[in-house]
């Protein structure tokens, strides 16, 4: 059993960990700068994260492995090429690759714990229709909070090293909602409120696309692999360390889940993934319709910049190659519908975007990431609704924050608290 399996993870981690703090507590590993202090924090070594991680000519691992790898390793559905989100699940949080049999039952699992509860429904019904779809699934994640079992057997005082067991429950009851609130939102945002029952014989992801209404297997497929993909980077991403610095105040998993996703709502962060496709969709408008010429594309661009606005999709706090996981996309796409004009125009603007930051000189990547190519393979399956795209990579991106937030419980990790000085006493620093 998969609570079984990590209870077994937790004891070796813990040894590790106290033993390095007991033999090497003091030792200094990275150092910060005055720059790094003012900006944002870059490449501060200040925080661990065993799930995945970010290399800036590689990009993401997760648990060592590489997407590629991922694509190749995971298991699949039956017939199927993409892999299993639950596979990448098991994991985040066992670090080892699952059996196909370790995959059905977390998809089993999941489908036990998925019915969304009648009161949940009720504050879904009562947001304006045309409040954010991720205005709708942050609240409606902290709306389940109601049903926290870490709260109540805190409140009923359960000891430090069991805290990770409630946790656990609240993740994998979070985890199996997830698709079926982003679906409901979807569907009484955009589709008049018909709301479509679960199938209890597909997977997560397959399961997600049918209650969002798209039957095209192709999506199924898609979705799969798109929940795999934008699952986990490392922990300090906006949404990875928000989830994180809540859960370490003991707040459960939905007051911390709903953070995290308040951050990916942020259009340097998750929200990037609307405005690619609503830049290009602009573009393609005010030129006339139809696939715009290279020429017309730089100047666009040129347009875009001169105005002071960034392209979305491009660039990257960390990356300093083309994301592998806009990479995957595009190999999709490819595959699928190599002739789709909106997947030309991602196309020609991969060809053509990087170069032109680098003549603009700012971004220090000038290359795509992962939101520069997810809109298009939407949009190409009829789902249109450019502001619910961050919902999707919401779910997905909730496996690896609570995977993370198991941990943490689990290591028994103390409260965030980092030390914050002042401008004065920075300058009197850099005087002596
Ligand atoms: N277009 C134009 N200018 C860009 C740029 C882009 N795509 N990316 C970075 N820059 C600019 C920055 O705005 C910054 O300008 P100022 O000095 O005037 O402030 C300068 O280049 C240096 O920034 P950086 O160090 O290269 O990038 P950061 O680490 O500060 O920010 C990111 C990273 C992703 C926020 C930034 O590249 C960006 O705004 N990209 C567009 C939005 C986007 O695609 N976000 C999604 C990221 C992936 C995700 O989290 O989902």
């Amino acid at each position: 059993m998969l609570k079984e399996k990590f209870k077994s993870k937790i004891e070796p981690m813990c040894e590790t960990i106290k033993a390095l703090v007991k033999e090497h507590g003091d030792k200094v590993i990275s150092e910060v700068t005055v720059k790094q202090i003012f900006g944002g924090m870059r490449g501060v070594k200040c925080l661990f994260c065993d799930t995945s991680n970010l290399d800036p000519m590689e990009g993401i691992r997760i648990r060592g492995y590489t997407i590629p790898e991922l694509c190749e390793k995971l298991p699949k559905a039956e017939g199927g090429e993409q892999p299993l989100p639950e596979g990448v699940f098991y994991l985040l949080l066992i670090g080892e690759l699952p059996t196909d049999e370790d995959v059905k039952e977390i998809t089993e699992e999941w489908r036990k714990r998925s019915k969304l509860p009648d009161y949940l429904i009720k504050v879904l019904d009562s947001f304006p229709i045309d409040m954010h779809p991720m205005t709708q699934f942050s609240a409606g994640i902290l709306t389940l909070q109601r049903d926290s079992i870490f709260a109540k057997k805190y409140r009923e005082g359960i000891p430090k090293t069991e805290y990770w067991d409630p946790m656990y429950e609240d993740v994998m009851n979070l985890l199996a909602k997830l698709p079926a609130l982003a679906a409901y939102i979807y569907r009484r945002t955009y589709k008049n409120n018909e709301q479509i029952e679960p199938d209890p014989t597909l997977d997560w992801g397959a399961n997600f696309a049918h209650m969002m209404g798209v039957e095209n297997p192709e999506y199924k497929e898609l979705m799969r692999l798109y929940l795999v993909l934008h699952c986990d980077h490392e922990s300090g991403n906006v949404s990875a360390h928000t989830t994180h610095l809540v859960g370490s105040a003991l707040s459960d998993a939905y007051y911390s889940l709903s953070a995290g996703m308040n951050g990916l709502a942020g259009p340097l962060h998750g929200l990037a993934n609307q405005e690619v496709i609503r830049w290009i969709m602009n573009m393609r408008e005010k030129l006339g319709g139809g696939v715009p010429t290279k020429e017309q594309l730089k100047q666009f661009l040129w347009d875009t910049l001169n105005s002071g606005q960034v392209i979305p999709g491009y660039g990257h706090a960390v990356l300093r190659v083309t994301d592998p996981r806009f990479v995957a996309q595009r190999e999709f796409a490819l595959k699928h519908f190599p002739d789709d004009e909106i997947f030309q125009i991602v196309n020609m603007l991969y060809e053509v975007t990087p170069e032109i930051l680098k003549q603009h000189g700012k971004a220090k990547s000038p290359w795509p990431n992962v939101d520069a190519a997810s809109g298009c393979l939407q949009v190409h399956y009829g789902v249109k609704e450019y502001d619910f795209y961050t919902v999707l990579f919401g779910v997905s991106r909730a496996m690896g924050v609570l995977a993370q937030l198991i941990w943490s419980r689990a290591l028994g990790l103390p409260i965030e608290r980092p030390k914050s000085v002042t401008t004065e006493w920075i300058k009197s620093q850099v005087e002596q």
